[in-house]
């Protein structure tokens, strides 16, 4: 018997916790978190633990499959990865050829595992990448970039030494960081406040010692009277918001009308409640973090929520201090060389991106563009065709609302490719699919955290693929081959990283003791006064020159969210679970044993009057279209909305443990490609209404 154990990195969702996997005769038996990163407490959440369910899944794809039937039929012949990477790279080469290489396109799920694929397209010579971010958190992105000109990781959230934390939007208790769930809780064994506001009580809520059950949709409303309260009070941070706040007296004049009374009859909590809770706020300042959000892709005027809230962070004073939102630091900030980037082995395209980002839409970021741009794209052909499409770990067909409309905008691709380590309804509706190796059995490139101590870390290969799988790296080696770029031609992992590492100081060995390499000794708090914001005044601009010349007002006037329709429909509104990942962990069958389906919450008195009990199967409509599912009657919920978890109602045969089970939001979105926050960039899921009735 022989027995190990590999520091490494979860890959289950992409938050990418530092683990150990215990590996007994090349079997992994036991994974638990990083022992030597003290916030991980030893321990993973759920899904981490389920990472075997996943490696010992046969019903992932085992072997390259080639479609042999119309597109989603479910036809395919088995290749080997010589003849799979052959045929992607002609029919690649083919589009080149007559379209132009900016005719190839490739998606993946963003974070910092992106160099390597993102060359192999710059090499190829287009400049359509796109992420998943339009479905998540570009409105999150472009609300800090309209305020500080540096996105929205540019701070960190320094929990540990918080002392009162607000989650709007943000359900941190089930939709997991490991290490920030364990932070918070330190800091409210040490007396911090917890703060929710939520349309729902959610795991967060009830650990809260304020939680405000919000109207669905009017967080603008309420974070406009937070405003008002703040500056009429005289609460805010006078110092900070002489030095580093421009505009703050157009802030002023703006938010006079918003106070909370007015506030209360849009959001229905009560304006004593937001006074109390704002002076609480104002007694902590500055160790204040209200967490601008994650998944905000769900309203029109999503953008402006979170820049309400990047203004209050603002207006306490806790932008760059310890306990608030301090800056991270590169490796550059601490005096060490960052990795070589396989991108810079190539110019940047000259050519304009498909999607109007840069150039039509002049205020979006361009790295990773809008992706349902992008498809519009695609659909139109114009302003050029794009007719090849690598969706790489990525699963639009599940993320992105309306899957058949989707379907049909990617009717003009000559090739649909997916890599990816599981099922997925845009696997099955592609021409080619490139079964990636899971995390546990493949390598992956040397990423870089910025952060109070940045770092690189390294995810290793624990066990050898169960089947005809190969690591992204070696896939994109496989095709850059074929495609004449034999810089990104690689035979080992080390080979990879001894690329990256090159001039940093760093050793590959150098990641053997603790997983990762530590570039600098302590957390180091940078001084704000040698910290620069990129607006044009250097402090954080209320009025934005960049959004304003594209048309974006900076102060929006609140506008009541829309009203169903039909009277008696309700919002449909999702969130994440502990126990499972977006879309992909539903057929794992250790999580699917503790969650196999999911429930429509609906408020007591709306299913009483519909004659709905608890448990009782229901049917959701929208136009033509219904899906059944189980009721969850309960007063948690606000009474204009219904709630499920994300990522179920798979129906897909080859799995087998998921099909049929619960109810896929995302269908229940008509016309939800159309409809998005034009000054945030991110889809507007939740402008959508159904109805509920007995089954
Ligand atoms: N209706 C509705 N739509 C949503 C959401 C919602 O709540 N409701 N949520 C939105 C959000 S926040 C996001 S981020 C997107 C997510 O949607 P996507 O961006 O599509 O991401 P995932 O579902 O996480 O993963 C996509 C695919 O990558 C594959 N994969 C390959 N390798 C890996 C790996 O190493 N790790 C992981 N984890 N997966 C891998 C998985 O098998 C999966 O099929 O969907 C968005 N869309
Ligand atoms: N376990 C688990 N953890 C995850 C993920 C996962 O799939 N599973 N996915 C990861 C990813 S990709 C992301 S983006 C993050 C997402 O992290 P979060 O954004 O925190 O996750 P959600 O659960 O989508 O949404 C947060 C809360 O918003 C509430 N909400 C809905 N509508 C409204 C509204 O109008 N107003 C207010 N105030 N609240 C509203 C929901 O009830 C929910 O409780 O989680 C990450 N972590
Ligand atoms: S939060 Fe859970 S699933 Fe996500 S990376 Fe960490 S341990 Fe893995
Ligand atoms: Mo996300």
């Amino acid at each position: 018997m022989t027995n190990s154990s590999v520091l490494t990195v979860c890959g289950m969702c992409t938050v990418r916790c530092p683990i150990k996997v215990q590996v007994k005769n090349g079997q992994v038996s036991f994974i638990e978190g990083n022992p030597h990163v003290p916030a991980m407490k030893g321990a993973v959440c759920p899904r981490g633990a389920a990472g075997t369910g996943l490696l010992y899944d046969n019903e992932r794809p085992q072997t390259p499959l080639i479609r042999v039937g119309e597109r989603g039929e479910g036809k395919w012949r088995k290749a080997s990865w010589d003849e799979a990477f052959d045929y992607v790279a002609e029919r690649l080469g083919q589009v080149k050829e007559e379209y132009g290489a900016r005719a190839i396109s490739l998606s993946d799920r963003g974070g910092p595992f992106r160099d390597f694929h993102r060359a192999f397209l710059r090499g190829l010579g287009s400049p359509n990448y796109i992420n998943h971010d339009s479905s998540c958190a570009r409105n999150v992105q472009h609300a800090a970039l309209s305020l500080t000109g540096k996105g929205r990781k540019a701070v960190a959230y320094d929990f540990k030494n918080s002392k009162h934390v607000v989650l709007q939007l943000r359900n941190i208790f089930e939709s997991v960081n490991v290490q920030e769930v364990n932070n918070l809780m330190d800091a409210m064994e040490k007396g911090c406040k917890l703060s929710v506001i939520d349309i729902r009580s959610n795991i967060s809520a009830s650990k809260a010692h304020n939680f405000m059950k919000i109207r669905p949709g009017t967080d603008y409303a309420f974070n406009l009277a937070v405003i008002n309260e703040i500056i009429s009070k005289r609460f805010f941070d006078k110092k900070f918001e002489n030095q580093y706040i421009e505009g703050f007296k157009e802030l002023e004049q703006f938010v006079e009308v918003y106070t909370p009374e007015w506030s209360e009859k849009e959001t229905g909590i009560p304006a004593d409640q937001l006074r109390n809770f704002v002076k609480q706020l104002a007694e902590a300042a500055p160790s204040v973090i209200w967490h601008p959000g994650w998944m905000v892709a769900r309203y029109t005027d999503s953008f402006y929520v979170c820049r309400t809230i990047y203004i209050i962070n603002a207006l306490m004073g806790s932008y760059g201090v310890k306990g608030g939102l301090p800056f991270v630091s590169k490796p550059g900030d601490v005096g060490r060389k960052g990795l070589k980037k396989f991108m810079d082995l190539y110019p940047k395209p000259e050519e304009k991106r498909a999607d109007g980002v840069g150039w039509k839409y002049k205020h979006f970021q361009e790295g990773p563009g809008l992706a349902h741009l992008l498809f519009e794209a695609m659909e139109k052909e114009d302003p050029y065709p794009v007719k090849a499409y690598i969706a790489f770990r990525h699963d639009p067909l599940m993320g992105f609302p309306e899957p058949e409309r989707l379907k049909k905008m990617w009717e003009n691709l000559d090739l649909l490719v997916s890599v990816t380590f599981s099922w997925s309804d845009t696997a099955w509706h592609s021409d080619v699919v490139l079964p990636m190796s899971t995390y546990l059995e493949r390598e992956s490139v040397i990423a870089t955290k910025n952060a109070l101590k940045p770092q690189f870390f390294m995810r290793k290969r624990t066990v050898e693929p169960c089947y005809d799988t190969k690591a992204d790296w070696e896939i994109f080696s496989g095709l850059a081959k074929r495609m004449g770029l034999p810089e990104l031609v690689f035979e080992t992992a080390e080979d990879l990283w001894n690329f990256q590492l090159e001039g940093t100081g760093v050793k590959i060995e150098h990641f053997d003791a603790k997983g990762m390499v530590s570039l600098a000794d302590k957390p180091v708090y940078l001084n704000f006064d040698d910290y620069k914001f990129k607006t044009p005044s250097g402090k954080i601009d209320i009025i934005s020159e960049k959004f304003e010349d594209s048309g974006i007002a900076s102060l929006k006037p609140y506008e009541s969210p829309n009203k169903p329709k039909k009277q008696g429909d309700f919002r449909l509104t999702f969130g994440r679970c502990a126990l499972h990942t977006q879309g992909h962990t539903v057929n794992n069958p250790m999580l699917s044993d503790q969650m196999s389906e999911n429930v429509l919450w609906i408020h007591t008195d709306e299913a009483q009057k519909l004659g709905i009990s608890d448990g009782e199967v229901v049917n959701v409509t929208q136009n033509d279209y219904t899906e059944t599912i189980k009721a969850k009657v309960t007063d948690l919920i606000h009474p204009e909305a219904v709630f499920v978890i994300h990522g179920f109602g798979h129906r897909l045969e080859v799995e087998s443990i998921a099909f049929g089970k619960g109810l896929a939001d995302n269908k229940f979105m008509a016309g939800g490609m159309d409809i998005w926050d034009k000054a945030g960039g991110g889809i507007a899921y939740q402008e959508h209404f159904v109805t509920v009735s007995k089954a």
